[in-house]
């Protein structure tokens, strides 16, 4: 029997015996849910893995691979995580995303705040700045390869300097709501579990704070893990976020590939499906024993949802 099929028996995922799901067949009464799209993140933090820098080197070669073994895969998208954004080859991505038919739906900033502590939220101003400069060419990244651009870890802590730090995160999001305007993309504000953030850790607080400023430009983006730790329903979560919602990070209850946890995702893609979102349900996994078995299971627990 081949390690790559999945189904109702144990499958050994980093070492650890997991038992796999097989969800329940619903194609028949979810038509509509058949519109969303699936991608997956590929980044040297989390997700299928890309080592660190191949965004960046002029070869790309790691970078094509990816795209190539994903499209393979069946995969719709590739979600990417810059770290170094004055130096990523944007062109080269483009071109490689346009040959392998796979689109970019968005791209995540949350690398610059753990490899340079650069937040949108530093109480010193310089730095702040150089966060917001850092950003500001994501969204010019983002513009040519026509992705949101994610706002989640480059919130930056706040520790005991709440209004200070909050009201250097609104000043960096007026300036960069409007940079999307003019680039003609959208921000997402994607709330995060306590354990790694500490402000906007619910849809709710995150709708707050995108009407209580007005941003033009900015929605929502939610995350099956950090929902699934903080909200006190999954789908309520979902339905709160409305039309806010652009982007969907999936993973599940362990952060493995959508099956290996406890996460309804039959309840979760339903639910979606009445809201009529259209967009991507990206996986934004831990993948320790294998990349591409995650981005196997992956795909195969979602597209028999959908
Ligand atoms: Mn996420």
């Amino acid at each position: 029997m081949s390690g790559e099929d999945f189904g109702n028996r144990a499958s050994n995922v980093s070492g650890f015996n997991v038992i796999s799901y097989t969800p329940p067949d619903r194609s028949h009464d979810l038509i509509e849910a058949a519109l969303m799209k699936i991608s997956m993140v590929a980044s040297s933090g989390i997700g299928y893995l890309l080592p660190k820098g191949s965004l960046e080197s002029h070869e790309l070669r790691d970078v094509r691979n990816m795209f190539s073994r994903l499209a393979d895969l069946g995969y719709d998208g590739v979600e990417l995580s810059i770290e170094e954004p004055f130096s990523t080859q944007s062109r080269g991505i483009s071109k490689t995303s346009e040959q392998y038919g796979l689109e970019v739906p968005a791209i995540g900033t949350g690398l610059i705040y753990k490899y340079r502590q650069l937040s949108l939220s530093d109480s010193d101003e310089v730095n702040r700045r150089r966060a917001v400069k850092l950003l500001t060419r994501t969204i010019e990244i983002g513009a040519e390869l026509n992705s949101l651009v994610i706002i989640g870890l480059m919130r930056g802590r706040i520790g005991s300097q709440r209004i200070k730090r909050i009201g250097k995160f609104r000043k960096s999001m007026m300036e960069c709501d409007r940079i999307a305007e003019r680039e003609g993309i959208q921000l997402a504000i994607e709330p995060l579990n306590r354990y790694e953030a500490d402000y906007i850790n619910t849809v709710e607080e995150a709708l707050n704070f995108i009407s209580g400023m007005k941003l033009q430009s900015t929605g929502l983006l939610l995350d099956t893990f950090h929902m699934n730790i903080e909200e006190s329903s999954i789908e309520d979560a979902i339905r709160r976020g409305g039309k806010k919602l652009i982007h969907l990070h999936v993973a599940d209850s362990n952060r493995y590939a959508p099956g290996l946890g406890h996460i309804e995702f039959a309840h979760v893609i339903k639910t979606l499906a009445e809201l009529g979102y259209d967009r991507y349900l990206s996986a934004e996994i831990l993948t320790p024993s294998s990349p591409l078995k995650a981005a196997q299971i992956t795909i195969k627990n979602l597209r028999r949802l959908l």
